[in-house]
């Protein structure tokens, strides 16, 4: 069996607690919902079997570039980030896998998989990393201030190239099977970089790293509109995105961050563009406000997060061919990371959950009449029901917390890891 960071008795002893309101709330919604033609439990196991990668980065503190506060028992390294995350999937039972970023989690391979797999984790998609650089690497001594794959220098690009290569490597050592590209590659002033022969630069780089790829692995690239440049940014939007993996191969498809758009940007329709040109590969979920993309999943606009999912649902099988990788990629800045991505993975369970509870004929014949008032009630009715009991249950019948996070405090886990692990220092910038 494996080596799980929490009693399993302080689950059980939750669990036995909560267990009898519970079953009186899932009757209450199951009776709800069959007047509906749903059968609740149908939904209940769609949903355990929804799973979401955390980040391996995800479980430290973040911060902005201005500061990072620390909290008491941050991971030291990759191994107790292992530690954290299997704390997670043993409370929420939804993040069965890890997404490693390559420099800051290298270690040997073979002893990151024994650890994972004792903790009943897996890989999911590697992350490659040159958007700084890495002073004691020796095979990375060129400076990323002004590029990585689309640099005007052919030396930074090789490096570059080399360095995805490596990541790809690294990943096949742990069973990943997957290689997510995102740079900051971009200008802050108007002429300092073309436009044009940049994106051709950071093109035939990716050719590179494409052409290194093994049959099983899928390449993923990430646009962002702007951020670490402010001017332009080379692999700015989806329809750059698109352009890239329709240019690199049927191994390659675009990966969608929520958190990547201009504010209002309609994501979901991005969403359904992406799965017509069969190229949707997978999402880094998070919520944003204004410009960033670092606050938790579903925290700030639950709708859009529910019009996304509304959006994979309704394509079916197409959507299935696609199995497009579920990523969550947010920064904890005044959170305990252990408990913003249970929240996290949670609320995107919940927007999934929901987007099953459309009356997806019912919705059809409301477009086709034209019937755009009740076109809309019909998806709001799907979310506005509150289907947290659904959420608890499916955690509940794969031996995880009804309520993770009121466990998770009860454990004493992050009192334990506090004592165990020394505070970090708070200097350094946050994540991207
Ligand atoms: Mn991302």
């Amino acid at each position: 069996m494996s080596d799980q960071p929490i009693d399993p008795s302080v689950i059980e002893t939750a669990n036995e607690r909560q267990s009898g309101d519970l079953a009186s709330d899932l009757a209450a919604l199951g009776e709800q919902l069959d007047r509906r033609g749903i059968s609740i439990d149908r939904i209940v196991e769609a949903v355990r079997g929804f799973t979401v990668a955390v980040p391996s980065w995800g479980v430290g503190t973040g911060g902005t570039r201005f500061a990072r506060f620390p909290g008491p028992g941050e991971p030291r390294g990759i191994m107790e980030k292992l530690d954290d995350c299997a704390v997670i999937h043993q409370l929420g039972r939804a993040t069965p896998s890890v997404s490693l970023h390559i420099p800051w989690d290298r270690d040997d391979p073979a002893a990151l998989k024994d650890k994972a797999t004792s903790l009943d984790l897996a890989f999911d998609a590697m992350n490659s990393n040159t958007f700084q650089d890495h002073p004691d690497d020796p095979k990375q001594p060129l400076s990323y201030k002004f590029g990585s794959l689309s640099h005007a220098d052919p030396a930074v690009r090789a490096q570059a190239v080399e360095h995805n290569l490596d990541v790809v490597e690294f990943g096949r050592a742990v069973g990943s099977k997957a290689i997510t590209v995102w740079v900051g590659d971009g200008s802050n002033f108007a002429g300092q970089s073309d436009l044009s022969r940049s994106f051709e630069r950071y093109l035939e780089s990716a050719r590179t790293i494409y052409a290194g790829l093994p049959d099983d692995f899928r390449l993923f690239t990430e646009h962002k509109m702007y951020e670490p440049a402010f001017y332009s940014t080379v692999v700015q939007d989806w329809g750059t995105n698109l352009l890239i993996a329709q240019e690199l191969g049927p191994k390659a498809f675009c990966l969608v961050d929520l958190g990547h758009h201009a504010p209002n940007a309609n994501i979901e329709q991005i969403v359904a563009r992406l799965i017509f040109a069969r190229k949707l590969g997978g999402f880094h979920f998070n919520d944003s406000k204004y410009g960033d993309d670092d606050l938790d999943a579903g925290s700030i606009d639950p709708f859009r997060l529910f019009l996304v999912f509304n959006e994979l649902v309704e394509a079916g099988e197409t959507l299935e061919r696609l199995h497009p990788a579920h990523m969550i990629d947010q920064s904890h800045n005044v959170t305990d990371p252990i408990e913003s991505l249970l929240r996290s993975a949670d609320e995107i369970r919940r927007a999934y959950a929901q987007a099953l509870l459309v009356d997806r004929a019912a919705l059809r014949g409301l477009q086709d009449d034209n019937d755009a008032l009740m076109a809309s009630q019909c998806l709001k009715q799907a979310f506005r029901t509150d289907v947290t009991p659904i959420l608890a249950e499916a955690r509940r019948r794969d031996g995880g917390a009804i309520d993770p996070i009121a466990a998770y405090r009860a454990s004493g886990y992050r009192e334990r890891v506090a004592a165990a692990r020394p505070a970090s220092r708070g200097s350094g910038g946050g994540i991207v």
